[in-house]
């Protein structure tokens, strides 16, 4: 009998640079995807266009509904994360209200790991209960634990970022997954902190993975992006009624700056997930500095978890200092090449203070009851020479 050849998958710093092809124009065989700058697309006839509208055709139209750019990105998602389709939004917030929107109707119930990013808190907080929907709050110390005793038969969605942010615990996707699949729910999966270079949730049996594109993915601060990724018909309902009629649509310049971004992806995650070790063995050591939570660290409480479901550990870190928030304002204006900045994933090492920045959308008591402490400091390591970066933390915490 002929042996069937074993089908040849090639490795993702591969992969980031080609997707499933290296020429995504076959008319033109230009190497970059251009950019359709076009908001719409003519029809050959009258009947074409028709045929297109009622889906018995394939065709552009309308770059709300469609635009070449932006499913180059969206195919070249689907490939480098393994599921079966995708859908780019906006921003990362676009992306995730969107997936939430999607799923949940009036008098479902969402289970959400708290904390979780400011602006997704603030989303479940203030919006989700105008329409109806209920938010259960599941903290990530215990995550499970929580999880099961909040779990009803109301429940539609489990919402969870790992790393959590800004504390960078760890939830365990797969055990989450099991578990909520028992009760007939979905788990989407904010993978911002991590990449599809590092994580890959569905691998791991969540059914949704979401991302805020403008970090990792972008990798240069330069746009704003999102993407989620899961069954062709979650992402078919996506596209033909939240895109559709909600319009959180990126735009094709953007789409393209984030294919540019996924090219280098592999050589910038080869560079963040070395320098966010270093970084965070230096920290540990530090006699200023309290308390470090990175993923690759064997101190970190959940470093089992993460050492079983990543196979790296990205560039986030959180630490306190000894000298609180006061010693925090300290560094963050003591640094000279770190730069104090909010976002993350970007070239540049962006250092933050969680409590007044990222999550300040958080009541003084939500802060106190989800872990993110006034002290707490998170900094996204750059690729920048690291001794360079452990230079400035070093100079910058002598003035705490
Ligand atoms: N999910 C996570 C985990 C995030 O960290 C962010 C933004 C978003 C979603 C939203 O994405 P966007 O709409 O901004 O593309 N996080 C930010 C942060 O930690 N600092 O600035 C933005």
């Amino acid at each position: 009998m002929k042996k069937k050849k074993p089908k040849m998958r090639r490795n993702i710093a591969t992969d980031v640079v080609h997707g499933k092809q290296i020429l995504t124009d076959l008319k033109t065989r230009a190497l970059s995807v251009p950019i359709y700058q076009s908001a719409v697309f003519t029809f050959e006839s009258a009947e074409a266009g028709a045929a297109i509208f009622a889906k018995e055709k394939k065709g552009y139209f309308y770059t709300r509904l469609g635009n070449p750019t932006i499913e180059a990105f969206e195919d070249k998602m689907v490939y480098l994360e393994g599921g079966e389709a995708a859908c780019a939004f906006a921003s990362g917030m676009a992306a995730i209200s969107g997936t939430v929107l999607s799923i949940c109707n009036s008098g479902d119930e969402i289970i959400a790991v708290y904390p979780i990013y400011g602006c997704s808190y603030s989303f479940m907080v203030d919006i989700l209960p105008r329409w109806g929907i209920k938010v259960i709050w599941a903290k990530s110390d215990n995550f499970l634990t929580n999880v099961r005793k909040s779990l009803t038969k109301k429940t539609k969605l489990i919402v969870i970022e790992t790393p959590v942010n800004p504390t960078i615990d760890i939830i365990d996707i797969k055990a989450t997954a099991e578990l909520v699949h028992k009760n007939k729910a979905l788990l989407a999966v904010d993978n911002t902190f991590a990449s599809f270079y590092n994580q890959k949730p569905l691998d791991l049996g969540a059914d949704i993975v979401m991302y805020s594109a403008t970090k990792y993915i972008s990798g240069h601060g330069d746009t704003v992006g999102g993407v989620v990724i899961g069954k062709q018909d979650f992402i078919n309902y996506v596209k033909d009624y939240t895109i559709r009629d909600l319009g959180a649509i990126i735009s094709p310049f953007n789409a393209w700056l984030l294919l540019r971004g996924l090219r280098t992806m592999a050589v910038r995650m080869e560079a963040h997930n070395r320098n966010g070790l270093e970084v965070a063995r230096f920290l540990e050591h530090h006699p200023k500095v309290s308390r470090v939570r990175y993923p690759g660290l064997t101190s970190h409480p959940q470093y089992q978890i993460a050492k079983k479901q990543m196979l790296n550990f990205s560039s986030m870190i959180a630490f306190e200092l000894r000298g609180g928030r006061e010693a925090g304002r300290k560094l963050m204006n003591s640094v000279k090449l770190c730069v104090c900045a909010v976002s993350l994933g970007d070239a540049a090492t962006l250092i933050e203070h969680p409590a007044s920045m990222t999550h300040s959308s958080y009541s003084k008591q939500a802060l106190k009851e989800s872990g993110i402490s006034e002290g707490l400091v998170r900094i996204s390591v750059g690729i920048e020479d690291v001794h360079d970066i452990i230079a400035d933390l070093e100079q910058a915490l002598k003035h705490c």
